[in-house]
């Protein structure tokens, strides 16, 4: 029996004409390599010849990259509820997720490296403010989860045990309490592409390396705590967040994919803020409550947006760009966009 093939080609399964509807016309020519519910991952080829690595399968398995190799991770405009991709696009959301990444990027250098080498050169024009080049990674196979506050599953896993990840907790937390300090709960993709909460312990099983797990939990609380008082002090509250690692060709640990986004976040307004419920959510709370009086099931497929609330949407990750970097929305669109020279020399 041979191991899976670990390739960097788009899989020969999916069928051309998703392959097709799911590029960009120019970026067809780019070979997609990892697509997600509302982005993709394209190869760019190699910044400097190096030996190319054979990858672990004791890794990921998803991507394998060649030492030195570029990619570029492009976030669309899509937004999901529910587990569901709605078909109707949120205007610039994909660019403000991506120049949130960015900026958060820029911002935690000096916690830990990450794989951001730019948003502009190298960047097709067609995705320009979309798109980030980044460094390829061997990534680490565990999703690495810290929480400031108590809700979503480790609110379930604590009502039903006391206890999220196996880290004990005090007695008497209410739904969306600030916990006493925040915890790493590292978790896994199972099958059903569903995340499966499991132990440190596990974890370092997972990645067959205690001590760089110990790095990789230390770095994510880090990165947390830093970014949770930033955007406290911009009315913003981080509940929780999900980072990926990954590994560079020098073995190197290094912060990949995106970062501290609202899709890899919990992000609550600070104004009213109060425990003993679930908190809305600063982004997608518009499409949530609409999808919830439109009588939709929840399974897929999700139904069409309505044009006020995509309006409200996109006007909220709009103030979340804003809100977070301190910078209008304006200036990110201005440094990543293309200046047409009009005649000039
Ligand atoms: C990220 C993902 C996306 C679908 C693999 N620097 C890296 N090197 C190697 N692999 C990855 C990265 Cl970020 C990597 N993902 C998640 C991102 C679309 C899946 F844009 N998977």
């Amino acid at each position: 029996m041979s191991a899976p093939r670990l390739s960097a080609r788009p899989p020969e399964h999916l069928p051309n004409a998703l392959v097709a509807s799911k590029c960009v016309t120019k970026l067809a020519d780019l070979p997609l390599i990892a697509s997600g519910k509302v982005r993709e991952m394209y190869e760019l080829g190699r910044a400097a010849e190096g030996t190319p690595e054979a990858g672990s399968e004791a890794l990921r398995g998803r991507i394998v990259p060649a030492a030195g190799g570029r990619l570029l991770m492009v976030a669309s405009d899509r937004i999901s509820t529910y587990d569901a991709v709605h078909p109707t696009p949120i205007p610039d959301k994909g660019k403000v997720l991506s120049g949130l990444s960015a900026f958060w990027f820029v911002k935690t250098q000096h916690i830990v490296a990450n794989h951001l080498v730019s948003a502009t050169a190298g960047v097709p024009e067609e995705v320009r403010g979309r798109g980030l080049v980044v460094r390829a990674l061997r990534m680490l196979p565990v999703e690495c989860v810290v929480r400031g506050y108590i809700t979503g599953s480790g609110w379930k896993d604590y009502q039903a045990s006391g206890s999220v990840s196996g880290i004990g907790l005090p007695e008497g937390l209410r739904e969306s309490d600030r916990l006493p300090q925040p915890i790493f709960t590292p978790s896994t993709k199972s099958q059903e592409g569903h995340d499966e909460a499991i132990d440190f312990e596990r974890a370092c099983e997972l990645v067959d390396d205690g001590a760089l797990m110990g790095a990789v939990r230390d770095r994510s609380i880090e990165l947390y705590s830093f970014a949770a008082a930033h955007t406290r002090e911009r009315g913003v509250i981080l509940a929780d967040t999900k980072f990926e690692f990954g590994l560079d060709e020098r073995g190197e640990l290094v912060l990949g994919d995106e970062a501290l986004t609202p899709d890899s976040s919990r992000y609550w307004p600070a104004a009213g803020y109060a425990p003993g419920r679930s908190q809305p959510s600063f982004d997608k709370q518009f499409v949530r409550d609409w999808a919830s009086a439109s009588g939709w099931d929840k399974r897929p497929p999700a139904p069409a947006i309505p044009d006020e609330v995509v309006a409200g949407t996109r006007a909220r990750y709009v103030e979340a760009y804003e809100l977070i970097t301190g910078e209008p929305f304006e200036e990110w669109l201005t440094r990543t966009d293309v200046v047409h020279a009009q005649g000039a020399a």
